[in-house]
């Protein structure tokens, strides 16, 4: 750059002089006419001729400086070195033409040294402007060529489940306990009549019995308002750690239900917000097929410490209460079907898909309130949609925890007499 800053400062030396010496200018002494008329405004061409002796020595340094000064431009770019080239030709030219062309060449070659000069200064702009784009791209390219390496490696490896599921097999999971599962966690089984094996958590417990686990809500992180096909299929994320809220699916509880001689117990589990336990237990659990809307049947209330919901409750708003508050026998709703025995639509108003009645005294796939105590003002319907179990809690109470879980009736009392709830199956050695 300090080179054309010097090529700036002798081309504004240059116009100085040339706008001195324009229309001072005159014919060689050789054309001089003393009588030429020119008037009295401008010096006679005699005047201009000696004019002009005087300042040429001074004049052909300058343009002797101006053409070094261009050779240090050619040498920055090849297209500078043409230009150079026709500038020179054209100060050759125009010295050996008449006075008058060579002031036209000089004051045009000053033009085009200026516009030289400018395009320079741009096409250094646009250069450097390019060199950025490039650089970038560069870094584009070298970024994906990591990303692709990176990625290449990880395809040599083949690929592995984050989350273990358990090799043994079976029907349920107290088959799988008997077949060697001793510990809690995912496993695939194929009841009798099911079409292909799906996972499901099984607690396995230190009797050797393997619970097969339908429902579980434990800190509100799954919405269960959800349609017919979503129940049907079942929702939520099943975990090795049990730390997820799930329901299953009626399609595959109704399979896992009705498979066997032998019937199952549905256990219920629940934990209220005072961390306090109960458990209600209802053998011969089953759930109907979808044509029968996944109708829950049970033979009778098996035993536990929270009372037995399922059968109704009195809340002493009607003396039918009881009777249009029980689940036995009640076909499955959801938000978009309606089978219940209500009027009304109960799973649409409860935002949920349960054994709807008219409508409920247990309702585990309730909404989800945290620290358990709920208005008529936060239920959006303005009826008791938490996570209920009347005969425990108030249907204003919504639980913290829940689970449903099923085991063959004849396992369940195998504890020795160790488990704190066994005294309460009084029965069980008679079934
Ligand atoms: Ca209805």
């Amino acid at each position: 750059m300090g080179s054309i800053m010097h090529v700036v400062a002798s081309i504004v030396l240059l116009c100085t002089l040339t706008s001195a010496q324009r229309g001072d200018y005159s014919p060689s002494h050789d054309l001089c006419n003393p009588n030429d008329g020119f008037g009295t405004y401008c010096p006679t061409t005699c005047g201009v001729a000696d004019y002009l002796q005087r300042y040429k020595p001074d004049m052909d340094k300058k343009l002797d400086d101006m053409e070094q000064d261009l050779e240090e431009i050619a040498n920055l770019t090849r297209g500078a070195q043409d230009k150079v080239v026709y500038l020179k030709d054209s100060e050759a030219q125009a010295q050996k033409q008449s006075p008058d062309t060579y002031i036209k060449k000089s004051s045009n070659m000053l033009d085009d040294i200026l516009r030289f000069e400018k395009s320079i200064l741009a096409q250094e702009e646009q250069i450097y402007q390019l060199q950025s784009v490039l650089q970038a791209n560069e870094k584009k390219i070298t970024d994906l060529k990591q990303m692709s390496m990176q990625l290449d490696q990880m395809c040599k490896e083949p690929c592995k489940d984050t989350v273990e599921i358990q090799t043994v097999t079976g029907k349920d999971c107290q088959d799988i306990a008997n077949k060697g599962g001793k510990v809690s966690g995912l496993y695939y089984v194929k009841p009798a009549r099911a079409p292909e094996a799906f996972l499901v958590y099984c607690e396995i417990d230190s009797f050797g019995r393997g619970w097969t686990v339908l429902q579980r809500r434990r800190d509100g992180s799954v919405d269960f308002s959800k349609n017919w096909i979503q129940y049907k299929e079942g929702f939520g994320y099943l975990s090795p750690d049990d730390r997820t809220e799930f329901w299953l699916g009626n399609e595959k509880i109704h399979l896992l239900s009705v498979q066997s001689s032998v019937p199952y117990v549905l256990r219920i589990e629940m934990v209220d917000w005072e961390g306090n336990k109960k458990y209600a237990d209802y053998a011969t659990f089953k759930l109907g097929p979808e044509v029968d809307a996944y109708r829950l049947t049970y033979a009778y209330y098996f035993g536990g410490d929270a009372g037995d919901a399922f059968d109704g409750y009195d809340f002493g708003d009607d003396p039918s209460d009881k009777f249009y508050t029980s689940h036995n026998g009640m076909q499955f709703s959801t938000v978009d079907r309606d089978n219940d025995k209500f009027q009304g639509h109960c799973a649409q108003q409860d935002g949920s898909g349960w054994w709807m009645n008219r409508c409920h005294a247990a309702h585990l796939n309730g909404k989800y309130y945290q620290g358990g105590k709920y208005t008529e003002k936060d239920a959006e319907s303005g009826y008791d949609n938490g996570i209920i179990w009347a005969t425990w809690h108030s249907r204003w109470y919504s639980l913290k925890e829940t689970t449903m879980k099923i085991i063959p009736i004849n396992r369940i009392g195998a504890t020795g007499g160790q488990e704190s709830g066994s005294k309460q199956f009084g029965g069980i050695g008679d079934i």
